[in-house]
């Protein structure tokens, strides 16, 4: 039996005070991440060297003690195991050659996936042997974009945006949209178990751009993919948790909870905890979902605004978490000081 708070949350059990780790939690509002990403020669070559990707993935674990480490990659890294050029321009975020016909989606590869995914899962197996021998109770979580967010940026080209392109790609050419969800679902199962296989101890599912879609096309593009998705995980690798995050799904999140054979659903910030509580299984942990922007204010208000959530959730299976990813302009004093309220539970 495993003692990782984090593991055992996952398994149903209320554990208090709860684990904790932050979304983005490696990132650039921490000086030693702006050291090792300056070096390393830009982000993809960042993600792709294990030595220092394993460094910037256990730099927030030394500094805060987090229950969980997250690989340090990107939910862009299967496009680009697949072939689509990808690159991370200053200051723009992500851009890629989009996918909008036949051709595009043939160039698409499956075959190569695994070989070029191969740096990724060396940082797996460096990331979670460093984990054993210095913090034995930090579990470690892999990752993947589901295939409606991942697909969103495959045909747009880019991020910052709402993503009108995709969404209409969705309406015009069903056929075209769900063959490259198809091509893009195989090769994001090939990449969890490649690092389930490698040594992550649970596995999270990113759909950014969920609360983007109508009632509709939520079921169709986010809820039947998803499933068939974890579904396939759960089926070939049982002993691995699952947490999903349909992003602004709202009142949605139930239907997407009772649907997917999930061990943690993740709420975002403007989720009300309770409704969450109320809606989905009761042995399902909640993880979640304090406001980024409260972390950078510090103060009283990061305080009372932690502590609600923890008043709302004692007494059930529930990871404390951020509703988003930490923003560039955190104070890492104010992460401190929430790590110190939430240890006093
Ligand atoms: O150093 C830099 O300038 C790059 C910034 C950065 C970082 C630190 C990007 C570019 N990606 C990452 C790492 C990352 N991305 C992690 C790893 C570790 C951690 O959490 O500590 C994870 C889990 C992600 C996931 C990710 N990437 C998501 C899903 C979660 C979310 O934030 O909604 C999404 C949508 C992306 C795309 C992406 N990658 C990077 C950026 C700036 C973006 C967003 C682009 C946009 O605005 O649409």
């Amino acid at each position: 039996m495993t003692t990782k708070p984090f593991l055992r949350t996952l398994a149903g059990e209320a554990v208090w005070p709860p684990p904790v780790w932050l979304m983005r939690q490696a990132g650039r509002y921490l000086p030693e991440y702006r050291a090792v990403r300056n070096e390393a020669g830009g982000f993809i070559k960042l993600c792709t060297t294990p030595e220092a990707a394993a460094e910037v993935t256990l730099q927030p674990i030394r500094r805060y003690g987090f229950d969980a480490a997250i690989l340090f990659s990107d939910i862009l890294m299967v496009p680009w195991a697949m072939g689509q050029g990808l690159r991370f321009a200053e200051g723009e975020g992500p851009l890629l050659d989009p996918v909008r016909d036949q051709a595009g989606l043939d160039a698409l590869q499956l075959e190569g996936v695994a070989e070029r995914a191969a740096p990724i899962m060396e940082t797996v197996r460096r990331v979670r042997a460093a984990l054993e021998a210095d913090h034995p109770n930090t579990a470690l979580i892999g990752f993947a974009g589901s295939p409606w967010t991942v697909a969103c940026y495959m045909v747009e080209g880019r991020g910052g945006g709402e993503f009108a392109e995709a969404r209409r790609m969705a309406f015009r050419n069903p056929e075209l949209f769900a063959a490259v969800m198809a091509k893009l679902e195989a090769a994001t199962l090939t990449y969890l178990l490649a690092q389930a296989d490698a040594g992550a101890e649970a596995l999270m599912l990113f759909d950014s751009w969920a609360g983007l879609l109508s009632p509709s096309g939520f079921r169709r593009w986010v809820i039947e993919p998803s499933v068939r998705l974890a579904t396939a995980l759960r089926a070939a690798r049982p002993d691995i948790p699952l947490i999903g995050f349909p992003r602004l799904a709202g009142p949605l999140l139930q239907e997407y909870a009772a649907a997917m054979p999930i061990q943690a659903v993740a709420m975002d910030t403007g989720m009300d905890p309770k409704w969450a509580a109320a809606h989905v299984p009761p042995n399902m942990a909640l993880q979640g979902n304090l406001d980024p922007q409260a972390v950078v204010a510090g103060g009283p208000a990061l305080d009372e605004e932690a502590r609600a959530i923890l008043a709302a959730m004692r007494g059930r299976p529930f990871i404390f978490n951020l509703g988003h990813g930490i923003v560039p302009p955190t104070p890492p004093e104010h992460v401190a000081q929430l790590m110190d309220v939430l240890r006093a539970g």
